[in-house]
Order: C-alpha cells, then sequence, then structure tokens
C-alpha cells in the first residue's frame, strides 16, 4: 500500500485501488461516496447546536430506542448517496428493520457490493456535544449478480469483509479505513472540506493501559469480566490501569487504537448477548482492529469468524491491544 503523508483522501483511494483483489474501480467509487456522505453529516453534526435539529424525533427504531433526529438524517444521506450512485446491490442500516435492494437505472441489479452501516453511533452522545460516529463494513455479495440481492448477502462471517471503517465526529472529523492492507486515518480540513491522511498505517500498541467499559452495569457482568475488571484495578506491576470510558464506540476505540487499551461491551444478566450488534458495529471495528494488529472477541472467540443468524444480532465485544484482549478472554475462559 502507498501512503504519502499530506494526501488526500481522494488521491489514496485512486492510488491503491489495484490493492484490490477484483478491483475494477467499484470499490473505490462505493469509498468515495461514503467519503461524499461523510462530509454531509459532519456539516450537520456540526452546527447541532446552532439549529433545532437535535433531541428525539419521536420514532422508535428496531432495537426500540428513541431516535434522534440527526440519526434519522444521516441514516438518510448515507442510503441516498449510496442509491443514487447506483454503486451497491444492498444497503442494511442500524437504524432500518430490513435491507434495502437497489436497482441501477436499467433496472438490474449488476453491482457487487453491500453495505452495512450504523449512520450515527453513540446518539446519546449528540445533545451534550461528544463525538459521535459513523461504522461502515462491505462485502462482496454471495447472490449472481443481475439478480436482487438476498438476506445471505448481510449474513457473511466478518472475515469476508472486504472494506470496513469508522468516520468520528470529534474535536476534528477523522475517516478510517482499511481494505485488509492496513489502516490508515484522514483527517477533515472544515476550511476547504478535504480529508488529508494524517494517520498512515496506523497500529495498536501491543499493551496498554486504559480499559473502556461502562461499569454502571457491574453487578450484571460475568465474572469473568468482574475478575478482569479488578485484575485493571489491582496495583500490581504497570497497574492499576486507567478506566475511559465515552460511551460513544467509534471514539472509545479510536482512543484505544491510538494509545492502546481495551474496549469491552459484555453480555449483563440484563442483555444475555450485549447492545452492540455484530454486522453494524463489531465486524467493521473488529476488522479495523485486527488490521491495527490488534484483536476483537467475544470473550471466547474472534469476532470476525462468527456466522451471523440475523441482522439486528447483538454480540458481547471485548476489542483493543493484543495482550489485553488475550488477557481479559483468560478471565472469561477460567
Ligand atoms: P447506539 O448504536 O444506540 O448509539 O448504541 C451503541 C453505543 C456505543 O457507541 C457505545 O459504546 C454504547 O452504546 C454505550 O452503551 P451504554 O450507554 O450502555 O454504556
Ligand atoms: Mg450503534
Amino acid at each position: 500500500m502507498k501512503n504519502n503523508r499530506y494526501q488526500t483522501l481522494g488521491e489514496f483511494i485512486i492510488q491503491n485501488q489495484e490493492d484490490f483483489q477484483y478491483s475494477t474501480g467499484e470499490l473505490s467509487r462505493l469509498i468515495n461516496s461514503i467519503r461524499l456522505a461523510a462530509k454531509t453529516v459532519n456539516h450537520e453534526v456540526n452546527k447541532a447546536g446552532l439549529v433545532d435539529i437535535i433531541g428525539a424525533v419521536g420514532t422508535i427504531n428496531q432495537h426500540g430506542e428513541n431516535q434522534q433526529k440527526l440519526d434519522v438524517y444521516a441514516n438518510e444521506i448515507f442510503i441516498r448517496t449510496l442509491r443514487n450512485r447506483q454503486i451497491v446491490c444492498g444497503i442494511a442500516s442500524e437504524e432500518n428493520d430490513d435491507y434495502i435492494s437497489v436497482e441501477g437505472s436499467d433496472g438490474q441489479h449488476n453491482s457487487k457490493y453491500v453495505v452495512l452501516i450504523d449512520p450515527l453511533d453513540g446518539s446519546s452522545n449528540i445533545d451534550v456535544n461528544v463525538s459521535v460516529g459513523t461504522i461502515f463494513s462491505i462485502y462482496r455479495r454471495l447472490s449472481p449478480e443481475g439478480t436482487p440481492v438476498q438476506l445471505k448477502d448481510f449474513l457473511q462471517a466478518g472475515r469476508n469483509q472486504v472494506a470496513a471503517g469508522y468516520i468520528i465526529y470529534g474535536t476534528s472529523t477523522m475517516l478510517v479505513y482499511t481494505t485488509g492492507h492496513g489502516v490508515n486515518g484522514f483527517t477533515l480540513n472544515p476550511a476547504i472540506g478535504t480529508f488529508y491522511l494524517s494517520h498512515p498505517s496506523m497500529t495498536i500498541p501491543s499493551e496498554g493501559n486504559i480499559y473502556s467499559i461502562n461499569e454502571g452495569n457491574y453487578v450484571h457482568f460475568p465474572q469473568g469480566v468482574k475478575n478482569y475488571i479488578k485484575y485493571c484495578q489491582r496495583e500490581e506491576e504497570d497497574r492499576p490501569y486507567t478506566s475511559r470510558y465515552i460511551g460513544s464506540l467509534v471514539s472509545d476505540v479510536h482512543r484505544n487504537i491510538l494509545k492502546g487499551g481495551i474496549y469491552i461491551y459484555p453480555q449483563t444478566a440484563k442483555a444475555p448477548n450485549g447492545k452492540l450488534r455484530l454486522l453494524y458495529e463489531c465486524n467493521p471495528m473488529a476488522m479495523i482492529v485486527e488490521q491495527a494488529q490488534g484483536l476483537a472477541s467475544d470473550g471466547y472467540n474472534p469476532i470476525l469468524d462468527l456466522e451471523p443468524t440475523e441482522l439486528h444480532q447483538r454480540v458481547p465485544f471485548f476489542c483493543g491491544s493484543e495482550s489485553m484482549v488475550r488477557k481479559a478472554e483468560e478471565f472469561m475462559k477460567n
């Protein structure tokens, strides 16, 4: 993978196009569309405090959660941008009950890729001016080209992802993505609306001293997680670790990739499969973290090896620095 600092994302995508196994330019155009949608959503997120756009819109999404206006907006923008460019044959979104089949202007379904997206993750942070993110995951379809997309095209193991990424709308806006050749991060220069390669070849330190978990749920955690938290807090060797939890998956994982750390959203007594969604949140973050030389697990097995059975499936999630995830897995197994 070629990368020069100060390169724009557009230049980078074109320059690295040949790295894709089946490159015809389609995946490049797809990532370009995500870049465009990200800039549009970023514009809206940035003025959330200025205009009357924050606050619940009043509808309840697939998971029984109150949708915020910006969730709805981001969902529409990403779907519309991908649909209008006719570069995907299907889209599944965390905000929609079912997947969308996309056909070209000729009425055919000739595109090769499906996209799964969490358009605005961490939405409870929107109206308090804390970072939120977008997460995306891209697969080649399994069903024959030219036919309408099927459920099985979306229910693929994370290992099959051809690309995955996130956008973090933070103190600055970044787009971080991988096509299976390492992870690169691009920072938006808002004055001219251009993403620049600011974080080439991102790797997560193999050791870290940050643990990120919602400890408010402590009493409901499995014993292995409780024991691991006590391990993190014990005064020994390089510990205690420090605790950092934003409650915005993209932000917590992004920080941990840069500094070293572990993010955990485990199963709880109330939520036996945890909270996070395998297809929209865990698989893409797992691909990025593995590509950055970290690990992602459900506490026992690599996330990317899990065979999904439903679109909105939830899964316990442990991800971050290799040695920290291995240690947490040890506690889970014992
Ligand atoms: P969302 O998709 O409804 O925004 O929920 C996902 C978010 C993650 O970003 C975050 O890590 C987690 O939920 C926080 O959950 P909790 O408030 O239970 O700690
Ligand atoms: Mg989410």
